[in-house]
């Protein structure tokens, strides 16, 4: 049967890159962009307006298109999840649901769904963080992917629903704006480096945080999808190890390109959520699993960012 891609969340910081990649691999008229809100600019293929909650409106354009397989990226992220606790977890769990539900009975070839480091807590060993752990996620975003997890790996022994998961770090991409988590600092203060030379960050100097460029981040979600099922062990969802920084050393790193860049420190609620993180990921399972390898460290991936936001300007 010929794939037919469904991307829910497509207009959002990992959506607007992945449906670009899958449009590369399948053919843009074979993968289907969705989102509350269109993209800010018009991609080549189709567009659908679509609310994941709507279990209707989803299961209409399923069958309109004949999908076999959707990628699931609609979400609240940390800290916008965090000033609105109940809508996140309807969101989060209600638009999960409906797509494994939706899995399950038109029997769909494959769903993607990402989780996050939100998954572990404040009692979770910090360094290189094991993919077996303890796991007591303190944010209401870490207990919506928490369960989300769980329910992964339920749909697929249960029902055999072909659903592959990753934890993904906290994202770094030039082409689009962040959507509301801890991690966002990271990617504000590329465009501020260039903009006014200064950055107040939210986290304070030291918090270091598992990171992961873009590109590498895209690699790993079509590698994982494209892996062979046998070699897919884990259903609930795979650490993904990238870059481990703080921003005092990204703030280090962009001073080699922008020497005058300057630095302060402004810790908000978010600060309170990075704490209960990880500082970096074991990745083994992956490496093991599927192959998984990162490509980009802290230096190639801000010679990177810088090269690209100046093209963009
Ligand atoms: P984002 O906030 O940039 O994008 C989410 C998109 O979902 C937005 O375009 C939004 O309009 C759309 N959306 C919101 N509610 C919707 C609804 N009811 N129906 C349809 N669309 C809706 O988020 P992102 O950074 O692209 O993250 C995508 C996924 O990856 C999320 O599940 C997130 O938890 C996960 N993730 C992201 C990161 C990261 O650093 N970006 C890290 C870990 C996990
Ligand atoms: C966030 O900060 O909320 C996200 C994530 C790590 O899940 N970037």
């Amino acid at each position: 049967m010929k794939d037919k891609i469904l991307v829910i969340g497509s207009s959002g910081q990992i959506g607007t890159e992945l449906v670009e990649a899958l449009r590369v691999q399948f053919g843009s008229d074979n993968v289907i962009a969705s989102d509350l809100k269109a993209p800010e600019i018009p991609g080549e293929g189709l567009f659908e307006a679509l609310d994941v909650t709507d279990r209707e409106g989803l299961l209409r354009i399923v069958k309109k298109h004949g999908i076999t397989q959707i990628y699931l990226l609609a979400a609240l992220l940390s800290a916008t999840a965090e000033k609105n606790p109940l809508f996140a977890w309807k969101l989060n769990m209600e638009g999960l649901l409906n797509v494994l539900e939706l899995a399950r009975e038109k029997h769909l070839a494959k769903v993607y769904w990402p989780s996050s480091i939100a998954v572990f807590g404040p009692n979770t060993p910090k360094d290189h963080t094991a993919q077996y752990t303890i796991m007591e996620p303190s944010t209401v975003y870490g207990i919506s992917k928490q369960s989300g997890e769980r329910w992964c790996e339920y749909y697929y022994a249960k029902y055999g629903v072909d659903v592959r998961s990753l934890r993904y770090p906290g994202l770094i991409g030039w082409k689009s704006a962040p959507g509301g988590g801890t991690t966002d600092y990271a990617v504000h203060i590329f465009h501020e480096a260039l903009k006014s030379g200064s950055y107040e960050c939210f986290l304070g100097p030291e918090t270091a945080l598992p990171m992961m460029y873009m590109p590498d981040a895209i690699r790993a979600t079509l590698e994982v999808m494209n892996a062979d099922p046998g070699r897919i062990k884990i259903r609930s969802s795979y650490n993904l190890g990238g870059i481990s920084f703080s921003p005092k050393d990204l703030a280090e790193e962009i001073r080699k390109i922008i020497p005058a860049f300057k630095i302060s420190y402004k810790p908000d609620s978010r600060q309170q959520i990075a704490d209960t993180w990880p500082r970096s990921i074991d990745d083994s399972a992956s490496r093991l699993d599927w192959g998984w390898k990162p490509l980009y460290d802290l230096k190639t991936m801000t010679e990177d960012m810088f090269i690209n936001l100046k093209k963009k300007q």
